[in-house]
């Protein structure tokens, strides 16, 4: 299962790079507190962009568990970067609330501010330990809740990185159906 439709907009999953998704005017970063480059996701985006992003995020942090802020997206494709902070497994509580607040939050961003599409990576799955199973879970639910009262929003893309995180995500989103 690869898409989802529910009104005037899609969910959809692919196994792909968050830093190449040309056709989407929004894409998330799995962001540190500090809104700095880091490493895995933020790393890439951080890479991708030019050091001009950092300029521009940093200012905006420190972010809490399942904030999220938006910049400009200079050197990459896209118009915009919603950056979140996902939970630290175990540490963050309580972890489920917390990650499917990134995925509302930044779909949030861009109903205010009339962004129609949006890509995720799967937040807190890297280096914040977050079970992929239980992570695909949480985002998907979370993002398929929204979806209903979504009026500017019409493709929301969940980025995966790995064969299995595509699995995974595909499983999940028959069992919610
Ligand atoms: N495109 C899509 N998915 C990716 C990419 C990519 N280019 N690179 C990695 N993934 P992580 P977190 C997958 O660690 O757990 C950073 O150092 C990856 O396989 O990026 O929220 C920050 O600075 C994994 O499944 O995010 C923070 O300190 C998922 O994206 C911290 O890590 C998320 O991995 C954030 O940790």
């Amino acid at each position: 299962m690869d898409r989802y439709i529910y009104g005037d907009t899609a969910l959809e999953l692919r196994k792909g790079d968050i830093t190449r998704q040309d056709d989407v005017e929004a894409i998330v970063n799995a962001a540190n507190a500090h809104l700095r480059q880091g490493g895995g996701v933020a790393g890439a985006i951080h890479r991708a962009a030019g050091p001009e992003l950092e300029k521009e995020s940093t200012p905006l942090g420190p972010i809490k568990p399942g904030e999220a802020v938006i910049t400009g997206a200079h050197q990459l494709p896209n118009e915009y970067v919603i950056h979140c902070l996902g939970p630290v497994y175990d540490r963050d509580v309580p972890h489920d609330q917390l990650l499917a607040n990134c995925y509302q939050n930044a779909l949030d961003i861009c109903e205010k501010k009339g962004i129609k599409s949006i890509a995720f990576p799967a937040i807190s799955t890297g280096a914040f330990g977050y079970p992929p199973e239980e992570a695909a879970e949480v985002a998907l639910r979370a993002i398929m809740k929204k979806m209903p009262s979504l009026k500017k929003v019409e493709l929301i893309r969940m980025v995966l990185f790995g064969d299995k995180d595509l699995e995974i995500h595909q499983e999940n989103m028959k069992k919610l159906m």
